[in-house]
């Protein structure tokens, strides 16, 4: 599996409840890379583009005055299978099926007021990273546990 960058957003209940730091530590612990960070408050046309696929539906107006309520932190989170690990570690959207262990499971009960977004397939990463951040906000460094993280000798 290639290495994916995908795209994070902890939502204004993140981060008004404090909780900026428990969600960026799971992230780092699990051993993924995050090379882009902003603490942003989003413009409701940023709103809009990113959730242009949920436009119509009964929650949608409800998300978008939610997200352009307060600031937000976008992350740019990069390893091998990006993707599908950050949205494992999310948990459910659906706050009565999120696991315990979740970033979700653990810390809240609403599905509108649910802490964090993450892209969930490939060609949405690239569009959602294309709108929140630019090529000169994405980083390029090693950690230094990479070579036990990803060991070419198993
Ligand atoms: P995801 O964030 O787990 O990818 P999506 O289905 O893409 O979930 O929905 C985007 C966001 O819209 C959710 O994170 C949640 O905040 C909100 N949402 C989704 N479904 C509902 C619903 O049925 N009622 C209220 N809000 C919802
Ligand atoms: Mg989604």
């Amino acid at each position: 599996m290639e290495t994916e960058q995908t795209l994070v957003l902890i939502k204004p209940d993140g981060v008004q409840r404090g909780l900026i730091g428990e969600v960026i530590a799971r992230y780092e612990r699990k051993g993924l890379k995050i090379v882009g960070m902003k603490l942003q408050q989003l413009r409701r046309d940023t709103v809009e583009a990113l959730y242009a696929i949920h436009q119509g539906r009964s929650f949608y107006d409800v998300l978008i005055e939610f997200m352009t309520s307060a600031p937000i932190v976008a992350l740019v989170i990069e390893g091998r299978n990006a993707i599908e690990l950050v949205r494992m570690l999310n948990g459910d959207t659906d706050p009565t099926k999120s696991q315990p262990g979740t970033i979700r499971g653990d810390l809240s009960v609403n599905v509108t007021h649910n802490i964090v977004h993450a892209s969930d397939s490939a060609e949405s990463a690239k569009r959602e990273l294309d709108i929140v951040f630019g090529p000169e906000e994405r980083y390029k460094y090693n950690r230094v546990d990479e070579v036990i993280l990803h060991p070419t000798v198993v």
